[in-house]
């Protein structure tokens, strides 16, 4: 048996180090572990190993096979770097600059979202977050917005299935989770951690079963703003969108307030924007978000006293900022990662 081994070692040893190529390897191999192999047949010669011998034996055999496998692995390895080099034509320089020269950026509406957060950074707001998936109470109820209130309604509100219920367990089944409709949920979440003053900006991404077409689409992004403070006015909400629009877009930028309805502000306003740097757009009011004070239920249901604290609050489409400041027609440019749309953003 130990010369037996021994052989076959020296024949694995010999050979393994000249094969070149995969059908090589694969005949090689199985000349020694195949059906036939040489290796196989020592192994079966173990039966006729006296009882006395076979430990000895069997760790020489043991010993052996795992010479043989590492091998076996040394001279696939070099096949296959073989290959690859071959493949490549030459060796890769991983310190070469790319032959590509689209070096990649970042997604025209991560652009604009950042810029629209580094308006608001100079305005003194930091930037908070909430989660995508969203309970009944955050997204609603918390924000005064009754049960039946449309925005609640299947129709424009994506529910997670039923197993997937409210983690507080006082309210645990009564409690649906949904993907978020609006940022507003996040106005819930950072007053509820943090006690006034609060000036926060929430950029993310919203849901709603929306039918999609060139001005919509079923996922989108928001920007939410809040301002918690004592004396929080509408002339403050007019002069901080005043001095965002003027930044994004233009000085000579102008804004409007048109009375609207959210349940979670009062007075509520569509806002409206004009600007003589928006081309084609430039002679028209374009509506670019809701906004208005903070509604004294909504203090009430974070434990602010609404007779002590103010607030001014805004919500705004970020595609619908994009293309504008872009001329983009279509929101759907956003979401097919056509390259030809992306690069002219890189
Ligand atoms: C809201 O979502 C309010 N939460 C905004 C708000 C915040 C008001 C704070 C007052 C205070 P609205 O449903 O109008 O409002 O949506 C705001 C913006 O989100 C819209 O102006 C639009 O730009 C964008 N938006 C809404 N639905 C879609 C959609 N399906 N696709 C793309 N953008 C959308």
């Amino acid at each position: 048996m130990q010369h037996q081994l021994a052989a076959i070692l020296a024949d694995a040893s010999t050979g393994a180090p000249v094969i070149a190529t995969r059908p090589e390897f694969e005949t090689f191999k199985a000349r020694i572990v195949g059906p036939n192999g040489t290796l196989t047949a020592a192994m079966k010669g173990m039966a006729t190993v006296p009882k006395e011998d076979k430990p000895a034996a069997g760790k020489l055999l043991n010993q052996t096979k795992g010479e043989i496998e590492k091998l076996f692995a040394a001279a696939l390895a070099r096949i296959e770097q073989n290959e690859n080099a071959a493949r490549l034509g030459a060796p890769i320089d991983p310190t070469l600059p790319s032959p590509d020269d689209f070096a990649g950026s970042l997604h025209p509406l991560t652009q604009v979202r950042e810029e629209i957060v580094s308006v608001f950074h100079k305005l003194g707001f930091t930037v908070a977050d909430g989660p995508e998936i969203e309970s009944e109470w955050y997204c609603f109820d918390a924000l005064n917005t009754p049960a039946n209130h449309p925005a609640r309604d299947m129709q424009d509100t994506l529910f997670m299935p039923d197993a997937t219920r409210c983690a507080d367990a006082s309210k645990r089944g009564t409690e649906a989770y949904l993907l978020r409709s609006h940022t507003s949920s996040v106005q819930i979440r950072t007053m509820l951690k943090q006690q006034p003053p609060v000036r926060i900006i929430a950029p993310g991404r919203c849901f709603r079963r929306d039918t999609v077409d060139a001005t919509h689409s079923a996922n989108f992004h928001q920007i939410e703003g809040l301002w918690v403070d004592k004396h929080v006015t509408l002339r403050d909400l007019k002069s901080v969108l005043d001095a965002f629009v003027r930044e994004m877009f233009g000085a000579d930028a102008k804004i409007r307030l048109r009375p609207s309805f959210f349940p979670f502000t009062e007075p509520s306003f569509e806002m409206d924007l004009k600007s003589p740097d928006l081309g084609r757009l430039s002679d028209r009011w374009l509506e670019i978000m809701g906004c208005g004070l903070v509604d004294p239920k909504v203090f009430e249901n974070v434990g602010y006293d609404p007779e002590q604290w103010t607030g001014l609050a805004f919500g705004l489409g970020l595609e619908r900022i994009a293309m504008l400041l872009h001329g983009i027609d279509d929101i759907r440019h956003f979401y097919t990662n056509d390259l030809r749309f992306l690069r002219q953003f890189a």
